[in-house]
């Protein structure tokens, strides 16, 4: 692999010589390496091969990536102070053709951002303050890219978040049970199809136009959020589903990681739960710089995104654990299983802390 990767490093215009390169990072979807550089004074870099399996059109998805982060870096320009290596994210053009992708032998896809420096990346978030930062984070994000110009991002996986759909895949494969699983996940099964109805609203304030589609980022699980070394806000990475969505996506789905005090996939299921503080200081980071762009609708159902978010992960995991391991990487036999299980166990803790959750909202915005 080292040889292997210096080989893709070389192909990429970066200024520096390779040194090392190893795996990196927890992300459940592409292969993520860091390459270290000869030089001190020399950035470090990221590459990837990109799971064309899960993103079917890659230069589609590479060129929503380069868009949003031409944007970004034209918006932090301008702020005095801002360090556009560390706040966004860089693409490096390959020396062949300046893509932002190359392809190898083999076919798979790689593409290369410089390494951010000195950030802090958490799976599990110990204070509000973090909590609060990330928020912030999300918040700002969003506002940034309100403005992007040109046509609508390409939906890099279609109905990404669209529960009817999901449920639908879900219960053709619970009828084929194309890996005998479905026994196993009786309980699980049950408690899904029981909340099916009630999932159903944000889709239903969309059609009827109450809430507005925005670019959202969609894949807002806390380690996608860099702090710096005072943990302070640094930077939004993970852009591959940046595209249309509706604000609940992105609240829901970082509420779902950074308040919950277990590890996503948990095996000792009476260690979850939603921390109610941690509820409270992200929606506060949030709201400061959203609360004049968002509708009263989409304020009013924040406190139920979380709900929605962790029940479609979940409900993602057991699909995926009944076809047999398809889509997300796993680390051991049922470790799918054990995910949708840690992830049911969240809602039931939103659903008894959902009265709290309105009120902290109904009192921020
Ligand atoms: P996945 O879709 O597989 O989650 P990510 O793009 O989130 O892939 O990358 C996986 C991990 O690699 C991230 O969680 C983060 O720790 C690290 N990472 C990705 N890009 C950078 C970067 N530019 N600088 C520093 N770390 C990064
Ligand atoms: C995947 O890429 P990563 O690991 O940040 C997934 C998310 C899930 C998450 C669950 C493109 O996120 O939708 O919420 O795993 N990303 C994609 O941990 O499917
Ligand atoms: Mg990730």
């Amino acid at each position: 692999m080292e040889n292997n990767l210096k080989e893709i490093f070389d192909s990429f215009g970066a200024d520096g010589t390779f040194l090392t390169g190893g795996m990196y990072g927890n992300g459940h979807i592409h292969d993520t390496f860091r390459i270290e550089t000869a030089g001190k004074h020399k950035d470090n870099y990221i590459i990837q091969r990109l799971n064309s399996k899960i993103f079917k059109n890659i230069p589609q998805l590479q060129n929503n990536i380069e868009r949003v982060t031409i944007h970004l870096r034209g918006k932090l320009g301008k702020i005095p102070g801002a360090n556009l290596k560390r706040e966004c994210l860089q693409l490096i053009p390959a020396r062949e053709d300046g893509k932002s992708w190359i392809v190898d032998k083999a076919g798979n896809y790689w593409r290369m951002y410089i390494f951010i420096s000195d950030h802090r990346s958490y799976n599990i978030v110990d204070t509000p303050d973090k909590a609060y930062e990330g928020g912030k984070a999300i918040g700002r994000f969003q506002a940034m890219l309100a403005d992007l110009p040109g046509e609508p991002l390409f939906e890099t996986i279609p109905y990404f978040h669209d529960i009817e759909k999901r449920l639908e895949t879900f219960t053709t494969i619970v009828e084929v049970n194309p890996t005998g699983r479905v026994e196993k996940a009786g309980n699980e099964i049950s408690f899904v199809l029981k909340r099916a109805e009630e999932m159903k609203i944000i889709l239903k304030l969309g059609r009827q136009g109450k809430i507005p589609v925005r670019i959202t980022h969609n894949d807002t699980k806390f380690n996608n959020i860099l702090l710096d070394e005072n943990d302070k806000a640094l930077c939004v990475i993970d852009l591959d589903t940046v595209m249309p969505g509706y604000v609940h996506y992105d609240f829901g789905d970082a509420i779902r990681t950074a308040a919950n005090i277990a590890a996503e996939d948990e095996k000792e299921l009476s260690k979850v739960k939603m921390d109610i503080n941690l509820f409270e200081a992200y929606a506060k980071g949030y709201l400061s710089e959203t609360r004049e762009t968002l509708n009263e609708t989409e304020k009013e159902y924040l406190a139920f995104a979380p709900r929605l978010i962790t029940y479609t992960i979940a409900l993602r995991f057991l699909t995926d654990y009944i076809d047999g391991d398809n889509y997300f990487k796993i680390h051991h036999e049922h470790h799918n299983l054990q995910r949708a299980r840690a992830q049911l166990k969240l809602v039931e803790s939103m659903e008894e802390q959902y009265g709290a959750m309105q009120g902290i909202i109904r009192s921020l915005v």
